[in-house]
C-alpha cells in the first residue's frame, strides 16, 4: 500500500468541490486516511512549493495558494501516487484527459482545483509537511 498527499486548492474549496473530489477518490477505491482544512500562510505555501521557487509563475502561485482555505488529505491505495495523478489529469486542464478532475473543473493552468504528489520522495515530504503520524489513521 502506498500513500500520497492530495490538496483541494482554494478554487476547489471556494467553488464547493470538496465533496465532488472526495467522491471521485472513494469511487475509485482510494482510502482517505487523514484530512484537514487550513489556510496557508505565505511562508507555509513557499515551503510546500519550494521546488518551484525559481519558476516565473511562482509569485502568482503563492498569491493563489494563500487566497483562501484548502483541504489537505492523505490518500492510501495500491499505486495511489500514479492513480491520483491519473484522476487529476494534466497540469494544464486543456491537455487533461476527459473525465479527469482538472478537465472537468479547472478554469486556468494555475487554478486547477487539486494537487497530488508526483513521486514517493515528494509524497513522503508533502505528507509530513501537513500531518504527523497521530493524524494518519489507516
Ligand atoms: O504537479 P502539478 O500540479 O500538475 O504541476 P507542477 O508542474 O508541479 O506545478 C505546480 C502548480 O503550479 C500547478 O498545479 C499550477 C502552477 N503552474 C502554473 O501556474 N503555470 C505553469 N506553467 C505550471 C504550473
Ligand atoms: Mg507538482
Amino acid at each position: 500500500m502506498e500513500r500520497t498527499l492530495s490538496l483541494i486548492k482554494p478554487d476547489g474549496v471556494a467553488r464547493n468541490l470538496i465533496g465532488e473530489v472526495i467522491k471521485r477518490f472513494e469511487t475509485a477505491g482510494i482510502k482517505i486516511v487523514a484530512m484537514k482544512k487550513l489556510h496557508l500562510s505565505r511562508k507555509q505555501a513557499e515551503g510546500f512549493y519550494a521546488v518551484h521557487k525559481e519558476r516565473p509563475f511562482f509569485n502568482s502561485l503563492m498569491e493563489f495558494m494563500t487566497s483562501g482555505p484548502i483541504v489537505a488529505m492523505v490518500l492510501e491505495g495500491e499505486d495511489v501516487i500514479a492513480h491520483n495523478r491519473k484522476l487529476m489529469g494534466a497540469t494544464n486542464f486543456k491537455e487533461a484527459e476527459e473525465g479527469t478532475i482538472r478537465r472537468d473543473y479547472a478554469t486556468d493552468i494555475e487554478k486547477n482545483v487539486v494537487h497530488g504528489s508526483d513521486a514517493p520522495e515528494t509524497a513522503a515530504f508533502e505528507i509530513s509537511y501537513f500531518f504527523n503520524s497521530m493524524e494518519i489513521v489507516g
